[in-house]
């Protein structure tokens, strides 16, 4: 049913430049991604126009230059650097005769081979079915031809394509209802942890900066990390005991990237409310990316998206040991910490992060006593 592209593939990259200030570090990024999505890139074509053609995107001289280099390099899948629109797509599969994906693409498929939990599977299905019903138009042929009679809704005599679309409905509505029940039982859990005062942290920040590693390290578990993008799909929780403290659950969750599809988005809703919920948020940053203010930029707009921007949240620049920054803290006008510089790999820093949670916690507690003490007050 997915017209996607799928790990192993032979693929030629396609870019445009339009001119904006981050070109180089978007096509390795896409590089990055179509090698976690397992294909193997054979070469990349590149271009620049002050704007996307509207029939191929890339126009048709680009487009023919494309196509030789997909026969040349026997490739099968052309991996766009941009959103195309379903016209662009289907045009461009017409001319090339091969499977066309774009960005959003991509990162579904990726998405769609890591997904693990019953949970994960059930979003990564529900945005899959998302993105493919803007994609649901006249002029996919194969999705076209009559079943029966001519033209009565509903009866025997409608399409392939409408039948497509009330299939597509239908399922969508399956996969809300489950992923709703889910979702209500995180909220459970989630509430009986505020009765017993345990405080929970999230760690977020963009995909490959090290969550899962600082994760590892301060809990001594095992969560799957790698030089990859969107290792971690699941969120887990561990909790952890803070000697100056007490307990404390660690969260560790998705990574976001730039242009994170709406749909994917919108289905791990239940996932992402973990960050959103949380007491405070350990926003890893991996310090050695030359471009880690865009990326802590793009990380803060996906936290607003989900309801998330208003949560206490502490940098954490990790890789020091690549970006030869020293392990420390800074604090800000009210004297909290607000960023730390750590190494996963080497260790460095990381007791601080303990010092970041214990002074979180004893905050949250002077203010449930003051909450207390107002009570009595009034009473
Ligand atoms: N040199 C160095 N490498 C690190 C450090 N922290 C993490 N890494 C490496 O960076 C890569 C990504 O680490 P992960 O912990 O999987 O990153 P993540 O943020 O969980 O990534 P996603 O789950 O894909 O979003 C792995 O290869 C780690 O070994 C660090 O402090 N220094
Ligand atoms: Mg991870």
């Amino acid at each position: 049913m997915f017209d996607r592209p799928s790990g192993g593939d032979a693929a030629v990259l396609v870019s445009l430049d339009f001119g904006e200030p981050d070109y180089e570090e978007s096509l390795e990024e896409l590089r990055q991604l179509a090698i976690s999505a397992g294909m193997r890139i054979h070469t990349t074509v590149e271009g620049r126009r002050p704007k996307p053609d509207a029939k191929y995107f890339i126009g048709s001289g680009k487009a023919e230059e494309l196509a030789i280099a997909m026969k040349a390099t026997e490739s099968r899948v052309a991996v766009f650097n941009h959103d195309l629109s379903p016209s662009q797509q289907r045009n461009l599969e017409r001319l090339l005769e091969c499977r066309v994906a774009d960005r959003t693409g991509l990162i579904l498929d990726i998405f769609a081979q890591r997904a693990q939990s019953h949970e994960g599977k059930l979003q990564v299905e529900l945005a899959q079915l998302e993105h493919l019903s803007t994609r649901l138009v006249r002029g996919w042929t194969h999705l076209e031809r009559q079943k029966g009679g001519i033209g009565v809704r509903g009866g025997p005599g409608e399409t392939q394509l409408e039948l497509d679309r009330r299939m597509l409905r239908v399922r969508v509505k399956q996969l809300r209802e489950k992923l709703d029940k889910l979702k209500q039982q995180r909220g459970m859990q989630r509430r009986s942890r505020k009765r017993s005062q345990v405080m929970s942290v999230s760690l977020v920040g963009y995909t490959n900066a090290g969550k899962s590693t600082i994760f590892n390290r301060l809990t001594q578990s095992g969560v799957y990390a790698a030089d990859q993008l969107f290792a971690t799909l699941d969120t887990t929780s561990r909790k952890m005991f803070i000697p100056e403290s007490g307990p404390v659950v660690l969260s560790d969750t998705v990574g976001f990237i730039k242009h994170l599809p709406h749909a994917l988005v919108e289905a791990f809703g239940a996932t992402l409310e973990e960050a959103a919920q949380a007491d405070l948020l350990l926003h890893i940053v991996d310090s050695a990316s030359s471009n880690r203010d865009e990326q802590i930029l793009q990380v803060n707009r996906v936290l607003e998206e989900i309801g998330a921007s208003q949560v206490p949240q502490v940098l954490v620049l990790n890789q020091i040991d690549r970006s030869g920054l020293e392990p420390g803290l800074e604090r800000d006008e009210y004297g909290r910490i607000c960023k730390v510089r750590v190494s996963a790999k080497t260790g460095a820093g990381l007791p601080l992060l303990r010092q970041v949670m214990a002074e979180h916690q004893q905050r949250l507690i002077e203010k449930a006593l003051e909450q207390t003490a107002q009570a009595d007050a009034v009473a």
